[in-house]
């Protein structure tokens, strides 16, 4: 597929965003709630998995994390502090659900709509997920996403969820990252649950999640009361040009889209099972008798009509006219994050926009971040130039694929403060403030007052040259 050549209302100021362009950040219920008393949530796959020797960095966990539960006031008065036009959060299914169906657990519903009128009374847009990994306990021991019936749950939750927020909210976003949660926690064993599943059942219970994806959009729609925006949020894997010349666009746009290994990190078994209807042909025959047979209503239930396209993306590779990896991408001494993750800003100028080519759906990042060690210097500040640097990067080449005529409408930083990150713990920092877990202060870092600055002008900060410092500051309450 070629690229629009229609021109965007942008081009007249080559600097500025769209008009309605959000600016937000995202975190999610687990890796920053905390309240996690048996009488305030049922447990999910992460805590039973937290509790195995060895498996969390240092023996983590995210029985408090960043005690948002407690402190949601104050954190979102730092976020409109910051400007944010929108905070993508997600709901912790057992916290709604204890057993991840049956009676609504009233106290922890209630939380939620304590946390969305405190947004909107700040003028801060909710965009909710519905599941981002902490899956009810009670239903893994069912059989979790083995279970056929695991798209009837979801459905479930769902409904009571829309039932109760719709009237607020209208961003709903249904699963996210499929590709992490069932390669690492479904085939490596290295996150929740935890098991190392032969590739067809990993397989089976992908298929069940993207069926849970198509009865929780029927549900939003059956139940919204106010009408819907409805997105999902899978990772991007992008390959891009390392120059701009057809062919090695077209080798990358080929490499992004392409199943070439039997593992479930690519894009196309989601997305054009999401999108389309069908599962790609290169997948069927990479996956092989691996693939579980299946009613073939299932992909009529599986594509629903969505209402944008989010994208989680933090890295990438440039490919060869070949479609075989550059040796920018493996230089020694290349830029990397603290999980040697390459820092890679132009896939986000090629990853949205080659979606946008694929699907035609609306575009918005709903991930995008660096991690770092970062820590509180002597004078109680958290400097974090190469987060502002990244972000920066990031940005520009996500307004040149808006400038290339690619329909995107969001960007959301991950994350709004530092938390739990998965097997890795607390280690690693992704924060734009900073949080100590012992005592629960927050600080915000100069990245928080720098994207600020993005934000109030609406993205023309990226272009003018600027110090580390930027000379506004974010207050915490
Ligand atoms: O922290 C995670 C998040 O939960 C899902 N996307 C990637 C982030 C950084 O690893």
């Amino acid at each position: 597929m070629r690229q629009s050549h229609n021109v965007p209302s942008s081009a007249r100021n080559p600097q500025a965003f769209p008009p309605s362009f959000v600016w937000g950040a995202s975190a999610a219920a687990l890796q920053i709630e905390g309240g996690s008393a048996p009488d305030l949530r049922g447990e999910n796959v992460w805590d039973a998995f937290c509790r195995k020797a060895g498996a969390v960095q240092e023996g983590h966990t995210p029985q408090v994390a960043c005690d948002h539960y407690n402190r949601f006031r104050d954190d979102v008065a730092m976020m409109a502090d910051m400007k944010l036009k929108a905070y993508r959060l997600s709901i912790a299914w057992p916290r709604v659900l204890r057993d991840g169906i049956g009676a609504v657990n009233e106290t922890g519903m209630e939380f939620y709509d304590r946390l969305i009128d405190a947004l909107l009374e700040c003028g801060i847009e909710p965009w909710v997920t519905l599941y981002h990994w902490d899956f009810p306990l009670a239903l893994y021991h069912r059989g979790g996403w083995l279970n056929r019936d695991s798209a009837e749950w979801f459905a479930e939750y769902t409904t009571r969820v829309v039932e109760r927020l719709s009237d607020r909210v209208t961003r709903w976003i249904t699963i996210n990252e499929p590709q992490v949660f069932l390669q690492l926690g479904h085939i490596d064993g290295t996150h929740a649950p935890g098991v190392k599943l032969p590739l067809r059942e990993a397989l089976l219970a992908g298929h069940n999640v993207l069926r849970a994806h198509g009865r929780s959009v029927q549900a939003i729609r059956a139940a919204a009361r106010k009408q819907p925006s409805i997105g999902w949020a899978p990772v991007g894997h992008v390959s891009f040009p390392v120059d701009e010349t057809l062919d090695n666009i077209e080798a990358a746009r080929s490499a992004t889209f392409a199943i070439t290994k039997p593992d479930l990190w690519n894009n196309t078994w989601y997305a054009d099972a999401v999108c389309f209807g069908r599962y790609p042909e290169d997948g069927l025959k990479v996956y092989g008798s691996n693939v579980p047979s299946f009613p073939m209503a299932d992909m009529d239930l599986i594509r629903q009509p969505l209402d944008f396209y989010g994208v989680n993306i933090y890295s990438g590779g440039a490919v060869k006219e070949d479609g075989t990896p550059a040796s920018v991408s493996s230089s020694p001494g290349r830029a990397r994050n603290t999980l040697h993750w390459n820092i890679a800003p132009q896939a986000l100028r090629w990853g949205p926009r080659f979606l946008w080519e694929r699907y035609r759906l609306p575009v918005v990042v709903t991930e995008n971040g660096l991690c770092n060690l970062d820590w509180v210097d002597m004078d109680g500040k958290v400097q974090d130039p190469q987060r502002i640097d990244y972000t920066r990067r990031y940005l520009v080449e996500l307004h040149r694929a808006i400038q290339d005529g690619s329909d995107i409408r969001g960007y959301f930083h991950w994350s709004v403060m530092d938390n739990f990150e998965w097997a890795e713990g607390y280690r690693e920092r992704f924060g734009l403030v900073h949080v100590d877990y012992t005592t629960q202060q927050r600080t915000p870092k100069l990245s928080a007052a720098w994207y600020r600055s993005v934000i109030e002008t609406h993205g023309l900060r990226l272009f003018q040259q600027h110090s580390a410092s930027p000379a506004v500051e974010v207050k915490t309450s």
